[in-house]
């Protein structure tokens, strides 16, 4: 036996295997403006984190009343009994639940009214505490500057976080440490900023509570290892990640139109090394950004080996059976989120984009279009829309109609505009239809450089 298994490390080692080495703490966040997720979608999170392998979950939302602007104030009984149940479920599947209050806007550090707010943060985490809660998180991310009062102090919110940590170890032998995100949270506002509020806030802080980054951006391209360290350095410890996909509350319109971009790729470009802990901010459509958080849970169960293409398709099929293929295509030309701040996420359809390049760029050099491959592209296109808006649970077609409507939308125009080019003239109903998109959901938006633009360019170059 012994001889069997030295041979089996051995030949281990021979073939340079890796052992995949888990981030530490890895899960969800519900941390995005807009409508709040359901418990529903809370219970049945829990269970998906179990099946993926995440263990942690912060309740977060932006817009319930009780973790921002109501801080101060005690859930009512009804909701404390509602959470109650999700801490269990979560400690049912092995998720740690995670409890964050974000009271940066009003709270007072100093003085009398200082010690006042303190006390209540405390009987605040202690109402949830009392119902299984040992987890908690304190953000200061997004203050506004009202009335000149200015509120990043680094290292007054510091010595906040390091005097509750000791008051709570006192209380309550069996918390973990706490989880925070600064004001200052996303390394460029760290840089352009003059004022010493990152250090006062790094050094100052107890080296046991967790501080979260969002990398370079809020929403960004990625974050390299030598990024991650060096912002480590800056906090002198290893940081963990609040990473912005697949959220997509900042492409909303106001009103709460949930009708926006969906971010529907893989999570990718990612540190490899050295994560304490990672939470992805999932999108208000709670369904759709399981694809995503497949490929999270992916990533941090091995950051080292994370094929985020592989995991996408695993997800897909996970997920979606036999309407896999369909859903792929869509959810291809619906990956990318990019704005005037924000860029995240793979290209959409970048088959489509070369194929669609090749025949614009053949019909400007006046040769023959060679249109076969982006006619079979269209056809792809048409197909997968039909079937999806026909056979996706109702479940999930609530939280995409507007959108799929939109991608058939765009493969009857790209049809119509390759026919246009092939013809030399522009199909009488392009036009209205390129109006179509633009007006019916101005917001549901997808494939603005693959699809959108060809459409645009025949446009342009037949007007
Ligand atoms: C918020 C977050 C929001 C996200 C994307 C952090 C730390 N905070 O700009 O609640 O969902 O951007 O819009 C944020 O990311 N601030």
């Amino acid at each position: 036996m012994k001889k069997f298994l030295l041979t089996v490390l051995i030949a281990l080692l021979i073939s340079g295997t890796s052992f995949a080495t888990p981030i530490p703490m890895r899960g969800v966040i519900e941390g995005f403006y807009g409508e709040l997720w359901t418990n529903k979608n809370r219970l049945d999170l829990m269970n998906f984190c179990r099946l993926n392998n995440l263990n942690a979950y912060i309740y977060a939302p932006k817009d319930d009343p009780y973790h921002r602007e109501k801080w101060r104030v005690s859930y009512p009984k009804s909701k404390l009994a509602e959470l109650k149940n999700l801490v269990e479920t979560a400690n049912k599947n092995g998720v740690r639940f995670i409890f964050a209050i974000s009271p940066g806007q009003t709270l007072n550090y100093i003085g009398e009214k200082g010690d006042e707010d303190f006390n209540k943060i405390l009987r605040k985490l202690d109402s949830v505490y009392d119902i299984g809660v040992r987890n908690f998180a304190i953000f200061f991310d997004d203050l506004k500057d009202e009335n000149g009062v200015h509120h990043e102090d680094g290292k007054l919110q510091a010595e906040f976080l390091n005097k509750l940590q000791a008051a709570l170890r006192e209380k309550h032998y069996d918390i973990e440490p706490l989880i925070t995100v600064p004001t200052e949270y996303y390394r460029l506002d760290m840089i352009q900023n003059a004022n010493n509020y990152t250090v006062d806030f790094a050094q100052t802080l107890n080296k046991r509570i967790v501080v979260l980054y969002t990398g370079d951006g809020v929403v960004c391209d990625g974050i390299t290892n030598e990024d991650f360290q060096a912002a480590c350095k800056i906090y002198e410890r290893d940081l963990g990640i609040w990473w912005n996909y697949p959220v997509n509350d900042y492409a909303l319109t106001t009103g709460g139109n949930k009708n926006s971009k969906l971010a529907l790729g893989a999570i990718e470009k990612l540190p490899t090394t050295n994560v304490q802990a990672i939470f992805f901010n999932p999108m208000g459509q709670y369904e759709l950004s399981k694809i995503a958080l497949a490929t999270g849970a992916d990533y941090s169960n091995s950051p080292e080996t994370y094929d985020a293409e592989k995991s996408w398709d695993a997800a897909l099929i996970a997920q979606f059976g036999k309407l896999a293929p369909a859903m792929k295509i869509f959810a291809s030309h619906s990956r990318h989120m990019e704005n005037s701040w924000a860029k995240v996420g793979a290209a959409d359809a970048p088959e489509f984009e070369a194929a669609a390049n090749a025949v614009i760029s053949n019909f400007l050099e006046g040769k023959k279009l060679d249109s076969y491959q982006l006619s079979v592209l269209i056809a792809e296109m048409e197909k997968s829309a039909a079937t999806l808006l026909k056979n996706l649970p109702p479940e999930i077609l609530i939280e995409c109609k507007p959108q799929l409507e939109q991608f058939q939308r765009l493969a009857q125009a790209s049809r119509l505009a390759l026919q246009s080019l092939s013809r030399q003239t522009l199909a009488p109903q392009l036009k209205a239809l390129r109006e179509e998109i633009r007006l019916e959901e101005p917001n549901a938006i997808l494939s603005e450089k693959a699809a959108l633009k060809f459409i645009d360019d025949t446009i342009y170059l037949l007007n």
